[in-house]
C-alpha cells in the first residue's frame, strides 16, 4: 500500500515511521525543503524517542522517502498544524485546506483520504468534502474520506500511536471502514468508527477536558496563594478520594492543543460554551501570576539576575508551542537581567546552567525537565548571589536548609 503523508511534523513523521516499519511504502510531504533533504538522508528534526532509528532504516529500504510534492498513492494522510484565528478563535484551516488542494491533481477513484488535523467539529463536511466533490468525485463511492484525529502525548508518540483507542469518523459508514482498515496496519489499540462531526468534537473535547481541568487546579493555586493554604498538600489529599483528581498548577499552558483546540468549540457557541472560555483565561493569566510571584520574591532587589530554567511546553522535550515561559520573560524582561538556560532547545542567546545561574538571585525552572528535578544544591548555593529556587512546575521535593525553594505550596509565605 503507497501513503502519502501531507506535513512531516510531530504527528506525520511518527505516522509515517510506523507505516513504513509496517510494510507500507511511504511517501512524507513537507513543505520545508530543509526538513526533506535531511529525512532523504534518515536525519529527523524532532525530538522524539524511537523515530529517528525507524525514519534511517526506512529510508536505507527504500520503503520511505521525503518530497516538496506529493505523488499518486493509495491513501493521503493530512497532518498539517491547524492554529486557531486571534480574532474570533475559530480554527484555521488554511494549512489543511491548502493540503487538500496539493493532493487534488493525485487524488484517484478508490483512495481513501484521511485528515488527521484537530479541526473544528462541522469542518470535514462543510469545508474539506465540498472540496473533493468539486472535483467530481461521490464522497463514500469514488473515493472514502474520513476525519482521524490523534490522539498521542509527545515523549511517548510511538508507543501511543500504536496501542492508544483509536477514534475513525468517516463522511458515510464505508469511509470509516476503509480508514479503519488503514489504520488496521499498526494499531493495536481499539478502533472505534463513527461520524466525522462526532470524531471531530470528540477529539477537542478530550483536550478541553484536559484544560479545564489545568484551569481548576490553577485556580486553587490562586486562592490557596489568597487565604494561606498550602494547594500541593491540597491536591495530594484530595486525590486520595477514589474520584477525585485535580491536575497540576503551573506556569500556564503550552503546546500546540490545549491551549488552542478549546477555542475551536467556543468559536462555533460563543454564548454557550462559558467554562470552556473561562478555563482559556485562566490558564492564561497564570504568566501573569507567576511574574508578580517573582517580583514579591525578589522584593526590593530590582536588577536582579534571574536564571530561566527551561522554555519547552513540555518537560524533556524541546517543543516550545504556545509555551508560557515566553511570555513570562516578556514580563520580567525590563524589570531584571534574565539569563536562559534550556538543555533541550538550541538558541545562540541561551547560556549553560553555569553561566545562568552564576551570581543569580533567583532560579525560576519553567519546563520540567529532569536535568531540573535533581539539581547540585551545593553548585548552586556557591554560583548564585542568593539561592532561591522557584519550581512553577512543582518537580522539586525537598532542598538542603541552605537553600529556600518556593512552589504552589508556600506562595503565601
Ligand atoms: N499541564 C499543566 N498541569 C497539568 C497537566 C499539564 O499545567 O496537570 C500543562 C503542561 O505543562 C503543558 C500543557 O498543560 O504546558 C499541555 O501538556 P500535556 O502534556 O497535557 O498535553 P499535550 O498538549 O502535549 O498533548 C495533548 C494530549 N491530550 C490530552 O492529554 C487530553 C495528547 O494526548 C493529544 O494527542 C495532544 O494534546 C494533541 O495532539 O491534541
Amino acid at each position: 500500500m503507497k501513503i502519502c503523508i501531507i506535513g512531516q511534523g510531530y504527528i506525520g513523521l511518527p505516522t509515517a515511521a510506523l507505516f513504513a516499519k509496517n510494510g507500507c511504502n511511504v511517501l512524507g510531504v513537507d513543505i520545508d525543503e530543509g526538513i526533506v533533504n535531511n529525512l532523504n538522508k534518515g536525519k529527523i528534526h524532532i525530538e522524539e524517542p524511537g523515530i529517528g532509528d525507524i525514519i534511517k532504516k526506512a529510508v536505507e529500504k527504500n520503503v520511505y522517502h521525503a518530497s516538496m510534492n506529493p505523488e499518486k498513492s493509495d491513501v493521503f494522510i493530512i497532518t498539517v498544524p491547524t492554529p486557531y484565528i486571534k480574532e474570533n478563535y475559530s480554527c484555521d484551516l488554511s494549512y489543511v485546506i491548502a493540503a487538500c488542494n496539493e493532493i487534488l491533481d493525485y487524488v484517484e477513484k478508490g483512495n481513501t483520504i484521511i485528515v488527521e488535523s484537530t479541526i473544528a467539529p462541522m469542518s470535514t463536511d462543510n469545508i474539506i468534502k465540498p472540496m473533493f466533490e468539486d472535483k467530481g468525485f461521490i464522497i463514500g463511492e469514488d473515493i472514502y474520506l474520513a476525519h482521524c484525529p490523534e490522539r498521542v502525548l509527545p515523549g511517548q508518540i510511538i508507543n501511543e500511536l500504536i496501542n492508544n483507542d483509536r477514534i475513525v469518523g468517516g463522511i458515510t459508514p464505508l469511509c470509516s471502514d476503509k480508514a479503519a482498515e488503514v489504520y488496521s496496519i499498526f494499531v493495536k489499540g481499539n478502533i472505534m468508527k463513527t461520524e466525522a462531526k462526532t470524531a471531530e468534537l470528540s477529539k477537542c473535547m478530550e483536550n478541553t477536558f484536559r484544560d479545564v481541568n489545568i484551569a481548576l487546579a490553577n485556580e486553587l493555586a490562586k486562592i490557596s496563594a489568597e487565604i494561606g493554604v498550602n494547594a500541593l498538600d491540597v491536591i495530594k489529599l484530595a486525590n486520595k478520594h477514589p474520584r477525585v483528581n485535580i491536575h497540576s498548577p503551573g506556569p500556564g499552558v503550552g503546546g500546540h492543543c490545549l491551549a488552542i483546540d478549546p477555542y475551536f468549540i467556543y468559536a462555533l457557541a460563543p454564548d454557550t460554551a462559558k467554562i470552556i472560555k473561562l478555563a482559556r483565561d485562566t490558564n492564561k493569566s497564570m504568566p501573569s501570576f507567576v511574574s508578580e510571584y517573582v517580583e514579591k520574591i525578589l522584593d526590593t532587589e530590582k536588577d536582579a539576575k534571574i536564571a530561566i530554567l527551561g522554555v519547552s511546553y513540555k518537560g524533556n522535550t524541546g517543543d516550545t508551542r504556545e509555551s508560557p515561559a515566553f511570555e513570562i520573560i516578556n514580563f520580567l524582561k525590563n524589570k531584571y537581567t534574565l539569563s536562559i538556560h534550556d538543555p533541550h532547545v538550541e538558541n545562540d542567546n541561551f547560556e549553560s546552567f553555569e553561566e545562568a545561574t552564576k551570581d543569580a538571585s533567583l532560579c525560576l525552572i519553567l519546563s520540567d525537565h529532569d536535568q531540573f528535578k535533581n539539581l547540585d544544591y551545593d553548585y548552586i548555593f556557591k554560583n548564585m548571589k542568593n539561592p532561591i529556587i522557584f519550581d512553577t512546575k512543582n518537580i522539586i521535593e525537598d532542598v538542603p536548609n541552605n537553600i529556600t525553594l518556593y512552589n504552589f505550596g508556600n506562595l503565601y509565605k
